[in-house]
């Protein structure tokens, strides 16, 4: 009876070859003849099958993956997954001449996704974000990070934090809500920037606080959103309610917004692309995860690259994500955004795959849960018909998810 408890219903896959990505191994923590056992959702074992523990070879389900390769199920950790519409047209407009900073003073941008947002029911939300979602998941992703942020008041930065909430009870996958009410001025605001941001770091930081729906807060340090002085306001609020927070950080030009999120100690900060070595420093220092977001860059045609050597001088962790979102990365494949990483910002390939598991993990503060295959996490993994990892990052549009597995099922 003491032998059923301890395998209980485990299932164990063996006969892979793991990429553990456990921290401070060199290449990926590869293990050649590996298995992992799960149990209630978490792993139990992970690591040469010739050290597994006899007892999960004998009564657990086994599944023969035939040398295929296990990953940490993906994580991506910086997305606008919840919207409503596309902009389409504004890609038009930019494909004819303008610019992204051009369409947004000219009432497109942001505000345009408000609108679309605005008029859309939670249920109907949810309906438009379900195919994006599934994108997602159908390349192994298991976590996902879902942002706010086209509401922009109280009651619509609510529901689309309740739409973010619902994905998790539709699809067997983790979701983490980020309230990002700083992320544009709505029209109603009249200019009044300052008047605005009270509103966000007061009533609505309250109420969306009080009712659990957001795991991070998040703004948008911009010359066209929000300044460092604003986005202190809104920090200093979110420290209050105890949430951790991140930024859009040094995207579009050098406001000093990686410093300024690394000085409120927060989980990442994101884009980077005008960041300078004073931001990477201050970055390194407080063990802020820099999120790079190559979609937006490409989408953009932004020109200037996020300083990806100055973060590995500094030692700052790298996170990569989709960024998906309708205005500048109308991006759902975290296959294809690591080899945008590796070819726009010559990442390598360990980087990129450290960057949407292990590092993408840290940057939503899941460290002790997932990004690695290592005892006690979560038994979320990526099964691939690949025979190195290099391939994830090689391919481009082409998905060799064997299997998908999240809390052991
Ligand atoms: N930076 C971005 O790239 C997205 N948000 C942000 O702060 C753009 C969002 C959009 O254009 O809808
Ligand atoms: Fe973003």
């Amino acid at each position: 009876m003491a032998g059923e408890q301890s395998t209980g219903s485990a299932r164990v896959w063996r006969n892979a070859r793991l990429a553990t990505l456990a921290e401070g191994l060199a290449r990926l923590g590869v293990v050649d003849h590996g298995a992992v056992a799960a149990r209630g959702g978490r792993i139990v074992f992970a690591g040469p099958e010739s050290d597994m523990p006899s007892h999960f070879s004998e009564a657990a389900e086994i599944i023969d993956c035939h040398g295929r390769w296990i990953t940490p199920g993906l994580i991506d950790c910086h997305t606008h997954l919840v919207h409503a519409g596309n902009r389409a047209n504004e890609f038009e407009m930019r494909l004819a001449g303008a610019s992204y900073e051009e369409v947004a003073r000219a009432g497109g941008g942001i505000v345009s996704s408000v609108k679309s947002l605005r008029v859309a029911s939670e249920a109907e939300l949810v309906a438009q974000t379900l195919p994006r979602l599934d994108a997602l998941i159908s390349e192994g992703v298991t976590t996902v990070e879902a942002k706010s942020g086209y509401g922009l008041d109280l009651d619509n930065e609510a529901k689309s934090l309740r739409a973010a909430r619902r994905l998790a009870e539709l699809r067997p996958v983790t979701v983490r809500t980020t309230f990002l009410g700083a992320h544009a001025l709505p029209p109603e605001a009249n200019g009044d920037k300052d008047a605005y941001i009270g509103l966000v770091a007061g009533p609505m930081l309250d109420k969306i606080a009080a009712e659990g729906l957001a795991d991070a807060v998040d703004g948008f340090c911009e010359g066209i959103a929000f300044s460092p002085e604003q986005m202190a306001r809104v920090f200093d609020a979110a420290r209050a309610k105890g949430l951790p927070v991140k930024l859009h950080a040094d995207q579009l030009s050098n406001l000093g917004g990686a410093a300024l999120a690394a000085s409120y100690g927060a989980l990442s900060a994101d884009h980077l692309e005008y960041t300078d070595e004073v931001g990477a420093a201050a970055m390194a220092k407080a063990g802020t995860v820099a999120v790079i977001l190559p979609g937006a860059y490409y989408f953009i045609r932004e020109t200037k690259k996020p300083p990806v050597g100055l973060f590995r001088q500094h030692g700052v962790k790298m996170a990569i994500a989709t960024d998906n979102n309708p205005g500048t990365s109308p991006l759902t494949s975290l296959l294809l955004t690591m080899n945008m990483a590796a070819t726009l910002f010559a990442m390598t390939v360990d980087e990129c795959i450290a960057g949407v598991t292990r590092e993408a993990a840290r940057a939503l503060g899941l460290q002790a849960e997932t990004g690695t295959l290592e005892t006690g996490k979560w038994a979320d993994l990526a099964i691939w018909d690949i025979e190195s990892p290099a391939e994830l990052v090689y391919r481009m549009g082409f998905n060799p998810l064997h299997a998908r597995i999240w809390r052991g099922k």
